[in-house]
C-alpha cells in the first residue's frame, strides 16, 4: 500500500494511509478497545475476525487477571494471523462534551503504546484513529492529538522506533488526518529537530 503523506521527524517516518489496518504488516497493530476488552464492532471486530480466536482467548486471561482495562491505558496480546508480533488493545475515552478528560485519557492510549512499544523493541507500529468511530471523538482534535503525541514522543525518546502509521478507513478521515498533519508539520518537525 503506498504511503501517501510522509512526515520525518528524527529517525522516524510518520506515515498517513488509507485502508484496513489489519492488512499492513508492521511490528505491533494498535487496537480501539473496550475496557472490558470484550471485544466489540469496528477496528475491534476487524482485528479480531482476521486475527482468530488466539486473540481474544488471551485476553480472556487477561480480564481473569486484572478484571479489563482502563481508559486511557492498553494491554498487549500476540498478533495471531494478524501480519504482525502484537496487538495493543487501547481503552479511548467516550466522547461526551471534551470536558471530562477525553484529550488527556486519548493522549494516554498513544503514550502507553509508545511505551509498550520501547519495551518490546517495536520498530514499526500502525494506530487506527482510536475513538473516533462509535466512541464518537470529533476527528479533528483526535487527528491533532495523535501526531502532537506522537511527535513528543519521538523528540523525546524515539528508542528504536522507525515507522509510526495512522491508517484511516474513510477517505473523509484520511483528508482530515492530511489536512492536520500539513498545518501540523512545520511546527512538528521544528519540535523534533529543534
Ligand atoms: N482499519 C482501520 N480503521 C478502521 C477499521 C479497519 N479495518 N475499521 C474501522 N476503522 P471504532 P472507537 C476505523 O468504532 O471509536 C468497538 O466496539 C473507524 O472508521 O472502531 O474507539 C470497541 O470494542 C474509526 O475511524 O473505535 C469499543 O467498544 C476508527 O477505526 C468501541 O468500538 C475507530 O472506530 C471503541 O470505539
Amino acid at each position: 500500500m503506498p504511503s501517501d503523506f510522509v512526515i520525518r521527524l528524527g529517525l522516524c517516518e510518520v506515515q498517513l494511509l488509507r485502508g484496513d489496518i489489519t492488512k499492513i504488516a508492521v511490528d505491533a497493530i494498535v487496537n480501539a478497545a473496550n475496557s472490558a476488552l470484550a471485544g466489540g464492532g469496528g477496528v475491534d471486530g476487524a482485528i479480531h475476525r482476521a486475527g482468530g480466536p488466539e486473540i481474544m482467548q488471551e485476553l480472556d486471561s487477561i480480564r481473569d487477571r486484572l478484571g479489563g482495562c482502563s481508559t486511557g491505558s492498553a494491554v498487549v496480546t500476540g498478533a495471531g494471523r494478524l501480519p504482525a508480533k502484537y496487538v495493543f488493545h487501547a481503552v479511548g475515552p467516550r466522547y461526551r462534551d471534551g470536558k471530562h478528560g477525553e484529550s488527556e485519557q486519548l493522549a494516554s492510549c498513544y503514550t502507553t503504546c509508545f511505551n509498550l512499544a520501547a519495551e518490546r523493541d517495536v520498530k514499526a507500529i500502525s494506530f487506527p484513529s482510536i475513538s473516533t468511530g462509535i466512541y464518537g471523538y470529533p476527528i479533528e482534535e483526535a487527528a491533532d492529538i495523535a501526531l502532537r503525541v506522537t511527535a513528543e514522543w519521538l523528540r523525546e525518546k524515539p528508542g528504536p522506533l522507525r515507522v509510526v502509521k495512522f491508517v484511516q478507513f474513510s477517505e473523509h478521515d484520511h483528508e482530515v488526518y492530511r489536512r492536520r498533519a500539513a498545518e501540523l508539520r512545520g511546527g512538528l518537525a521544528a519540535q523534533t529537530h529543534g
